[in-house]
């Protein structure tokens, strides 16, 4: 089944990737690694479907090459993977681990050998267990551990880096993760939600600081966002979808372009933030070269009775994808057009848009036509956003291959490319070939 809308109708010099996070695909226990958060919280009983972890994952860690053939062999044009801050500190903060920083500069190397951009994550989660246990995000100091990671990153590929991102969605590292829970470390607590959504932004503004300072180029943040409705015509629903948007989308947006947070939000953290928050706001928001968007669905949002937020997830009435979530591809243009909005004219990013499905293995190959049916209508978003006059610049497909789902261990299957958690094997899905073709240069 082929994409209808193909390179050929984007701009001159679009660019197409794809995306991966170090914990997902690379393997925790080779190479030195330290332990992150990610990989006691795995350790935990309930934490993770299974009982899985990345320790081993897609091997990454010593199949870069096959990787960076893969998207060569995909026609693609750059590559979005992250670092792993407990791969190359494995304390956190101190000596480096000269075996991680080679994995990257092979990783670097290799992309640029094979004409793909690197686009490099600084942080995607990882957090080393060690700054976990000084209080990890909770922390004021973060900020600084996490540029001064950020400097080690730079002296040793900072000269190769077509692009850096600081934080990959910043609200599943403060608000999934230390509010509700779900991720790493499992917290769910306001006051620590509350010090995480500013810490997290105050290192994004930190490491900014310091990589504008060496020089460093086309320096960015990648922000997750839905697009949230009210779930009925109820002023109740008007209200709680306001709530909702103004912790998911508008807390990061107002951080990083005005130097703001909204009200609706500090309705509810504003007890619990750190003393003197308003005097990080200009770091927070000083001028970004790009910002990415990662988009997967809508979010109809009703109203719970409780304590603050007192929001509820209403399950709406689109099909959907292996992760319960609504496919709704005019979402990620609304989406795209109100970042711009923020964001005025500087260069926008689809850092990560694609879906969990339940892909069914028939003679080895997999026919995975809903897969490349959602990306084809994103794409059309896309392009939509485009003709609205949205300054979108490229599109990277969450994600390469087949890897380790977080609190869903590896049931959930997001690749292009099928992975076999046994032998590692990768076999390209017919998105894959899809892809392939729509992005030949002719
Ligand atoms: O797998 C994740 C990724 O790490 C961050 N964005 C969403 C993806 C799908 O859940």
């Amino acid at each position: 089944m082929p994409l209808k809308n193909t390179r050929a109708a984007f701009p001159d010099g679009f660019l197409f990737g794809t995306a991966t996070a170090a914990y997902q695909v690379e393997g925790s226990s080779f190479g030195g690694c330290g332990p992150s958060h990610w990989d006691t919280f795995a350790a935990t009983p309930g934490n993770v479907v299974g009982g899985e972890n990345g320790a081993i994952a897609c091997g990454s860690y010593n199949r870069v090459n096959d990787d960076l053939d893969l998207l060569q062999a995909g026609n693609f044009d750059a590559y979005r993977f992250s670092l792993s801050w407990s791969r190359i500190l494995p304390e956190g903060r101190g000596a480096p681990n000269a075996e991680g920083l080679d994995y990257y500069d092979r990783l670097v190397d290799g992309a640029l050998e094979r004409g793909l951009k690197p686009l490099a994550t600084l942080y995607h989660w990882d957090l080393p267990a060690a700054l976990s246990d000084l209080g990890g995000w909770r922390n004021r100091d973060v900020a600084d551990w996490f540029a001064d990671y950020s400097e080690v990153v730079l002296d040793r590929v900072g000269d190769r880096l077509w692009g850096v991102g600081t934080i990959n969605e910043p609200w599943c590292v403060s608000w999934l993760s230390h509010f509700l829970g779900l991720h790493a470390p499992g917290t769910r607590d306001i006051r620590a939600a509350a010090r995480a959504m500013h810490f997290v932004l105050l290192a994004h503004g930190r490491a900014m600081e310091r990589m504008r300072a060496r020089g460093q180029q086309n320096l960015g943040i990648v922000l997750n966002h839905e697009d949230i409705y009210p779930a009925d015509d109820s002023p109740e629903a008007k209200a709680a979808a306001t709530r909702e948007d103004a912790t998911y989308n508008r807390w990061f947006l107002e951080g990083v372009f005005r130097g703001t947070y909204p009200q609706e939000a500090l309705a509810g953290l504003g007890p619990h933030m750190p003393d003197g928050w308003q005097d990080d706001m200009a770091l927070i928001s000083q001028k970004l070269d790009w910002i990415g968007t990662n988009y997967y669905t809508r979010n109809l949002i009703g109203p719970r009775d409780g304590l603050w937020p007192a929001t509820a997830h209403v399950d709406g009435p689109l099909p959907k994808t292996e992760m319960g979530w609504e496919i709704f591809p005019e979402g990620l243009t609304n989406v795209l057009k109100r970042v711009h909005s923020y964001a005025g004219g500087i260069p926008q990013f689809v850092t990560e848009n694609g879906m969990a499905a339940p892909d069914a293995v028939a003679n080895g190959a997999v026919q995975d036509d809903d897969r490349i049916a959602y990306i084809d209508a994103h794409f059309g978003a896309a392009l939509a956003a485009i003709e609205a006059g949205v300054p979108l610049k490229g599109y990277f497909t969450w994600s390469l291959m087949d890897n380790f789902e977080w609190a869903l261990g590896y049931d959930k299957r997001f690749g292009i490319v099928r992975v076999d958690f046994d032998s590692l094997e990768r076999t390209p899905k017919a998105s894959y070939q899809a892809l392939k073709a729509a992005l030949a240069r002719n």
